[in-house]
């Protein structure tokens, strides 16, 4: 999206300037000192100052409409005359005091050149610059909205994108009663990142890459310990050596057939490429698992809105997903509707109707024992009608009939294909990593019966199961879209083969 693309020049092209010494920009700041003076108040950038100062005194925010004529001057004048090694920002401290015979600004204006200045020593990496703009900010005060006002001018975010971002955040904080910055600060960045889409930007990637290494502890225990040993405790690939690691691939829940598979290949291409030593065969392994992640996906042009069907046996965590897909949805700015119909517990409906609110989705129950094709079918109705983006349906992994679960879905995919079109455009299986090699049978029971086209893999960060990824991935030519490495929101992260991969096999990040 086109929001925030300034931060991405800045973070890719401009990186360059903001790994600049700190002498570097100290210099540049004396340089810029007699730009401050009373005798050249008539040089544009004196101009450019004066606008900034009223910006400063009116901080984009929702509580102040009114400064956002000034806060656009601000922005407008920063673009145009700041090259992405000037800081917009950077005030002169003696313009700021002459101009407002106060000391208050000045002591402001102090405090955002320093702010500034620590911003272009920071490493170009949205949580670094984060700490820099919320140091000494501890709950949700004028504080708080001065500081990230302030970050958004000084990535060049348009006014109104910057004013719906801080709106949308406010309203989240109120909806959730959150008030201490510990509370929500991980929210904050989150929301940030996904503003800024940056997930896939070279400088969140140790970021998330540490995310996954640690939720994927236990399965690396007994996985990338595993093979260290293995590797170390062999100096040749002989018979010994492919049967220990056959035998290593099964226990990581990897399974049979394709821990058989996978030793097979890797056998012919240690042959083909001539590798005749354990170290050499850990590049190979690191390609073969990441090839087998590398399932094409499925890009079906949709007809809006897109109907999202949530499969899976009872407690996989196909309800919270919904809420974290929902959510990812909503930051995306798109109107979103969640169906219940998961009718087999009042409380399944009610948790559902809680996250809905949390997140700013939209909600359609019939209640306890109600029919869920019923549910789906007025869902679909209400969507449509609605302009609505994206329908989620959420189902449940058992019923209260003696009907079958395979044919009550097979029921909700009927009406609403017959309501819209090309609808359920996704079906996405929900596995739950501790269950292991249930997960199999699980994916064969609910692919032949309800096409599932997705899977993602939740409570990877509590089990030593993870393995089991590979099992499905390489039984079944799904692919993995999402996983879950714990109970939050941002926990649901994209699944990156790559990462996966190297995180399982325990290498640290490249
Ligand atoms: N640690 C961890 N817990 C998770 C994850 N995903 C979901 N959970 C938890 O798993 C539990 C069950 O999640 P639900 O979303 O209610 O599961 P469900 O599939 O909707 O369950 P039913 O509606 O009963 O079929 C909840 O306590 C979630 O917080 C994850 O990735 N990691
Ligand atoms: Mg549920």
């Amino acid at each position: 999206m086109g929001f925030f693309s300034a931060v991405k020049k800045f973070f890719s092209g401009g990186g360059a300037e903001v790994e600049k010494t700190v002498e570097a920009a100290k210099a540049e700041e004396l340089q810029k000192s007699p730009v401050a003076t009373p005798s050249e108040e008539e040089s544009p950038q004196a101009a450019a100052s004066e606008e900034r100062d009223a910006a400063e005194e009116a901080p984009v925010s929702a509580e102040e409409p009114e400064g956002s004529e000034r806060a656009t001057a601000h922005v407008e004048t920063a673009s145009a005359t700041c090259s992405p090694g000037d800081d917009p920002t950077v005030e002169p401290s003696s313009k700021t005091a002459s101009a407002s015979g106060s000391s208050e600004p000045l002591a402001r204006s102090e405090e955002e050149e320093t702010l500034a200045l620590a911003l272009r020593q920071a490493e170009p990496r949205l949580s670094a610059w984060l700490a820099i703009v919320l140091d000494g900010v501890e709950e949700a005060d004028d504080l708080l909205w001065k500081r990230l006002a302030f970050l958004l001018r000084a990535l060049e975010t348009p006014d109104d994108e910057a004013r719906a971002f801080l709106d949308d955040f406010r309203g989240w904080l109120e909806r959730m009663d959150y008030h201490w910055l510990e509370d929500f600060r991980s929210e904050l960045q989150y929301r940030l990142a996904l503003a800024l889409d940056m997930e896939d930007e070279e400088d969140e990637r140790d970021r998330l890459f540490s995310k996954l290494q640690s939720g994927l502890a236990r399965t690396r225990a007994r996985f990338g310990q595993g093979l260290a040993a293995l590797m170390a405790g062999h100096s040749e690939l002989n018979q010994n050596f492919w049967e220990e690691m056959e035998e290593l691939f099964i226990m990581a829940d990897m399974g049979a057939e394709p821990s058989l598979a996978l030793v097979r290949r890797l056998k012919e291409r240690a042959r083909e490429e001539g590798v005749t030593t354990p170290d050499g065969l850990m590049p190979l392994l690191e390609q073969e698992v990441e090839a087998i992640f590398k399932t094409p996906r499925r890009i079906a042009a949709v007809n809006p809105p897109e109907v999202i069907l949530m499969v899976g046996v009872n407690g996989v965590g196909k309800t919270t997903t919904i809420a974290k897909l929902a959510y990812r949805a909503r930051m995306q700015g798109k109107k979103v509707l969640i169906a219940a119909a998961d009718t087999f517990r009042a409380a399944a409906v009610e948790q559902l109707e809680v996250w809905a609110k949390r997140i700013g989705a939209d909600f359609h129950a019939k209640g306890m024992g109600a029919d869920p094709a019923a549910v789906a079918f007025e869902a679909m109705d209400i969507a449509l009608r609605g302009g609505y983006d994206v329908l989620f349906i959420d189902t449940a992994g058992r019923l209260h009939t003696k009907s079958n679960l395979m044919d009550e879905l097979h029921k909700i995919r009927m009406v609403v294909e017959r309501k819209h079109p090309g609808a359920p455009h996704r079906t996405i299986l929900v596995i739950d990593a501790t269950t292991g090699q249930n997960a199999l049978q699980q994916t064969k029971m609910f692919k032949d019966a309800s096409g599932v086209n997705e899977i993602i893999l939740t409570k990877l960060d509590g089990t030593a199961k993870g393995g089991v990824a590979l099992a499905v991935a390489s039984q079944f030519e799904l692919p993995i879209t999402f996983i879950g490495l714990g109970e939050k929101m941002e926990d649901l992260r994209p699944f990156d083969p790559h990462d996966f991969a190297r995180a399982l096999l325990g290498k640290e990040n490249d």
